[in-house]
């Protein structure tokens, strides 16, 4: 390819980020790009899945059979979630057994939230307020990312993480507004995920090694630490509902700022946790290597039955 026609490709890529319109498959687009948008869509897959299983561990322990269908129903619309964000990563030419070897070897991250235990029913509750919640206001900023294809699994992905939210949401108010050990079980659920919840939203700008060039292509609508904010200030309005108390002795209103202000953050323990040494990540990984080898008998049966198709449609054409 010459130089002038890699200019012009650039020229026209620049265009279509200015005019807020969006790349899509087909179009130029620089390979450094395409390699952080594989990055960090293969992430978002990674976490859907493997975030299905710390919920997933009381799908049999539901407290009522209306729990468990709704508790199922979620934790199956992850797997779904997975599927967009694997499918959005493919048209960029990244292929799913790629991704799926880097996440099986430990080389792919994945959120560092999923490496925390679930201890009692009111985890349940926590993730899907909290970190749904997070999660929310992380996706609807990225629905207006500048890849096509990720934009458009964001909308679908926000849909029904609403739904997450509320039932999450439901599940602390009716612990808050239970027995005493039932709030008690609430707060503690609180006081675990709180913390973890905020590092979902990634290291403060200023450490943040991708935030710059991805806000400039636009992948990235809004910093790390906008969305942070975003999340701090309208969570501790819903603790303040739920009667439950943020784990966070330097939270204060600031009127000037229009803000809550928060403690510092450990990012000792965020790293300890991306680097493996979490409570689970080793459970995660075990869980999901069992579930590829238990689950290549029909990887193979699909294939099989694909290569038949084609052999008897090229028969039927000729
Ligand atoms: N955990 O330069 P930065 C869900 C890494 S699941 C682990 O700021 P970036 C749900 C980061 O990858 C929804 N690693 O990165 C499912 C980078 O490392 P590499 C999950 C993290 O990409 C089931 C390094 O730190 N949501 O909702 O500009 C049940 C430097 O960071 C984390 C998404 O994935 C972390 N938390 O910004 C319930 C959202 N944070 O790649 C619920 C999509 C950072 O250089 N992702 N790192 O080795 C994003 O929006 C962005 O990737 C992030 C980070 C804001 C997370």
């Amino acid at each position: 390819m010459d130089q002038n026609s890699v200019s012009n490709d650039q020229a026209r890529f620049d265009q279509i980020i200015d005019a807020e319109e969006k790349i899509e498959p087909r179009d130029w687009m620089p390979e450094k790009y395409r390699l952080n948008l594989i990055r960090q869509i293969s992430q978002h897959a990674h976490s859907e899945v493997v975030g299905q299983l710390p919920e997933g561990n009381w799908i049999g322990r539901a407290p009522t059979l209306r729990r468990k269908a709704t508790l199922l129903a979620k934790v199956q619309d992850e797997a779904g979630h997975g599927l967009y964000l694997y499918s959005a990563a493919e048209t960029l030419g990244e292929s799913r057994e790629k991704m799926m070897d880097d996440l099986l070897s430990g080389k792919a991250k994945y959120a560092t939230i999923f490496n925390y235990p679930t201890l009692t029913w009111a985890d349940v509750g926590a993730i899907g307020w909290l970190v749904d919640g997070a999660a929310i206001v992380n996706q609807i900023s990225l629905c207006q990312t500048s890849y096509g294809p990720y934009a458009r699994a964001m909308v679908r992905i926000c849909k029904e993480e609403s739904f997450h939210m509320r039932q999450g949401f439901e599940i602390m108010q009716v612990l808050s507004n239970g027995s005493h050990t039932q709030k008690s079980m609430a707060q503690d659920a609180l006081n675990r995920w709180w913390w973890p919840t905020l590092m979902m939203f990634g290291p403060h700008d200023s450490d943040s090694a991708h935030s710059q060039q991805s806000m400039k292509w636009k992948i990235k609508r809004q910093s790390n630490d906008e969305l942070r904010q975003k999340f701090v200030d309208q969570t501790v309005e819903q603790a303040k509902h739920l009667g439950l108390k943020i784990p966070d002795k330097d939270l204060r209103w600031n009127s000037e700022q229009g803000h809550y202000e928060f403690g510092p953050i450990d990012w000792d323990e965020f790293q300890r946790v991306v680097k493996g040494g979490g409570l689970c990540n080793r459970d995660r990984l075990c869980a999901r290597r069992r579930a590829d080898e238990e689950g290549g008998w029909v990887r193979d049966a699909l294939i099989a039955y694909e290569e038949k198709r084609c052999v008897r449609d090229k028969g039927e054409a000729a």
